[in-house]
């Protein structure tokens, strides 16, 4: 067993000076990278096993079914690298079906990436793994002297990429292109556009997990930066909205009110949103677009029931990014 922990403390998200930022904007806005502190991804799980959304087992499902296919289709594989890795589960499927002699894992909740990647370690001997705990999004080049030579696959499932903007997964796709290198591909996992009804169902479950999953960024604020909102005044608001091609999720506030966050007073009019998160669908088309912008070159797509994994090469290299 070979297993390497690097952590990474630059760049580091500051939740302060985010939130005092995204609550003097208009509108309110806090980026939805908050949130995941230990309760919010005990309510990400949850959301998973809701039966309105379907993203993660639909995804889930699309791997195990066509695991040889894509297998095949990707070839030998010296390298995986993942971004956003959590608890490494994902992961262990393309391990199996590819054989790579490393993977990189990378995700700010360093300890929970380390224990998880130190245990699939334990599981696949002969695979060197490392962990590397840092925020992607700022330090995503610092982990390129630690990938393995050969080719490499960044796999990066989830749809986590639809939390970006069009003009911003750009350019995270084109750092991934520079981190993959020669002979370097990308497989990707994103959600597809839909019936409405259906995407609103997802972000508005009955049993009330994504509303509790949305409010408990308010009592991250509160215990986190001595913030004092109530979140019985705030509603859970999410929708589809088809202009944008994106479900966006707010807190609403119910009345007019002023909240202090770190010593400093903000006032919420009665209606007024805090927007906490877009969760963009893509048509394949769409999608495909974004990523040849980036340099990379379609090599393969599944779908099925709303969800779609594409596998990308190395292109020509006229990323403008
Ligand atoms: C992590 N991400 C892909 C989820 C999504 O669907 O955008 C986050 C989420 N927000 C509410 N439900 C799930």
């Amino acid at each position: 067993m070979s297993f390497r922990f690097v952590d990474f403390p630059l760049g580091r998200d500051d939740l302060q000076s985010d939130v005092l930022a995204g609550l003097t904007a208009s509108p309110k806005s806090i980026p939805p990278k908050y949130f995941y502190d230990e309760q919010g991804c005990r309510l990400f799980e949850l959301i998973c096993a809701q039966p309105e959304y379907a993203l993660t087992r639909t995804e889930r499902a699309l791997m195990e079914s066509r695991l040889p296919e894509i297998a095949a289709a990707i070839g030998a594989v010296d390298c995986i690298v993942e971004p956003g890795a959590g608890d490494c589960g994902k992961v262990r499927l393309l391990i199996e079906a590819l054989h790579p002699r490393g993977l990189v894992v990378l995700d700010i909740a360093g300890r929970a990436l380390a224990e998880a990647a130190e245990s699939l370690s334990r599981d696949v001997p002969g695979l060197a793994v490392t962990a590397l705990g840092m925020d992607f999004i700022h330090d995503l080049e610092a982990a390129a002297p630690c990938l393995a030579e050969g080719r490499r696959l960044v796999y990066y499932p989830g749809s986590s990429i639809g939390n970006f903007a069009p003009d911003e997964a750009a350019t995270l796709l084109a750092r991934f292109h520079r981190l993959a290198g020669a002979d370097g591909q990308l497989l990707i996992g994103f959600d597809l556009k839909k019936d409405p009804v259906t995407l609103h169902r997802a972000y508005n479950d009955a049993a009330g997990i994504t509303a509790a999953f949305n409010l408990n960024l308010l009592e991250r604020l509160n215990r986190e930066l001595g913030a004092d909102f109530d979140p019985a005044r705030f509603r859970h608001y999410a929708y589809y909205n088809p202009v944008q091609g994106r479900i966006e999720m707010h807190l609403v506030s119910l009345a007019g009110q002023t909240v202090t966050v770190s010593g400093q007073r903000f006032h919420f009019a009665l209606g007024e949103t805090l927007h906490t998160e877009n969760s963009y669908k893509y048509r394949r088309d769409e999608f495909s677009a974004i990523a040849e912008g980036a340099g990379w070159r379609p090599a393969g797509e599944w779908e099925e029931r709303g969800f779609a994994i594409h596998l990308y090469r190395q292109g020509d290299t006229r990323s403008p990014h």
